[in-house]
């Protein structure tokens, strides 16, 4: 019995040892550790032996069943982690893999900078809905019907009443209709425009602001917008306001500042003029008010919109606006 156990102990070893896929275990568990198996057989006819006999012969067979037991379970553990089993293959003093650690999109940095200096200035931060309601994002803006704005070709229609929102204009409009003034409110979010080259992506980000009390007037706007363009660019920075024309302010001034490229003197990047359009502004046009009960004997204001991608290229110097939607990690981690 002694030589047979023996015997078994080294066909089953060799047969473990031979075993290369994970497939090969349970057979092998079968033929000799399960209930029907050759080991477990054997142990049962170890009552057939003599009194003398038994003791010796019953502690080898349990001897073999724990040793080919645990044998079996580190090749288990071997084959489905697919590694060798052996320790000396891990080097421990190798130096561990540093982890990759997240950041804020460059965008989301300027927003909230952005945000975080009108904030100071007593501005109150709204969202509203992406998907808005023509009447939100155009009619109520002074925007009619038949404005070259609302085309198809500019405006991502979802049905004749619904878009995505152009601008984040209508956020302000929705609060004007729920709050009386004083009210004083920047509004930043994505905003969607059928237009995509270097300087125009389909879907870009806004930080809009509109201040209405009584007795506001363009010199508010103008210390406002150049306090942000200080805080945001540097207070030496020169800036300058330009006429220009918005549906829904009358009237209206865009925002330069010197070209930080080539500091005035005319680059390729400020079209060689020294400035560089930095946002759009004006008086609330009294047409507005007339949409969300407004007195505009009473109440004036003031708004303004500033393209989020186009400060952070200047801030950044990045001349193709593509590459803040590629999620490349070489562009990306840089900030
Ligand atoms: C209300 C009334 C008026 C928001 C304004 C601009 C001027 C403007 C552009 C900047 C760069 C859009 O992203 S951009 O292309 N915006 O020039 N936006 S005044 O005027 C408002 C908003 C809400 C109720």
């Amino acid at each position: 019995m002694k030589d047979q156990l023996l015997e078994l102990e080294k066909r089953a070893g060799d047969e473990l040892n031979a075993i290369d896929d994970p497939s090969g275990l349970e057979p092998f568990r079968i033929k000799y550790l399960g209930k029907k198996g050759a080991l477990t057989s054997m142990m049962k006819s170890l009552g057939t032996l003599s009194r003398e006999e038994r003791p010796e012969a019953g502690k080898l067979a349990n001897q073999i069943k724990v040793n080919l037991s645990r044998r079996f379970e580190e090749t288990k553990i071997s084959l489905e982690t697919g590694g060798s089993g052996d320790d000396a293959s891990v080097d421990v003093t190798l130096p561990g893999r540093e982890p990759l650690c997240g950041h804020l999109h460059p965008i989301t940095t300027v927003i909230k900078e952005v945000c975080l200096i009108f904030s100071r200035m007593g501005f109150r931060v709204v969202k509203g809905p992406n998907v808005e309601l023509d009447y939100y994002n155009f009619e109520a803006l002074n925007l009619p019907k038949d404005h070259p704005a609302r085309d198809m070709q500019d405006t991502f229609y979802i049905s004749d009443n619904v878009v995505l929102r152009t601008h984040t204009s209508p956020v302000q409009v929705r609060v004007m209709e729920t709050q009386t003034p004083p009210v004083s409110v920047i509004a930043p979010g994505k905003v969607y425009r059928r237009d995509s080259d270097v300087s125009h992506t389909p879907m870009f980000h806004q930080v809009e602001g509109l201040l209405v009390d009584r007795d506001v007037s363009f010199g508010e706007l103008k210390g406002t917008l150049t306090s942000f363009i200080h805080q945001m660019f540097g207070s030496h920075t020169r800036l300058r306001f330009r006429p220009s024309f918005f549906p829904f302010t009358e009237p209206s001034a865009e925002v330069d500042i010197e070209c930080v490229i080539c500091g005035g003197e005319g680059c390729r990047t400020c079209s060689q003029t020294g400035w560089l359009e930095i946002l759009g502004s004006g008086m609330v046009d009294p047409e507005v008010y007339g949409f969300v009960d407004y007195d505009s004997d009473l109440y004036s204001g003031f708004a303004f919109g500033i393209g989020i991608e186009r400060i952070a290229m200047l801030k950044y110097g990045i001349d193709d606006i593509q590459l803040f939607f590629k999620n490349d990690m070489r562009f990306l981690n840089q900030f």
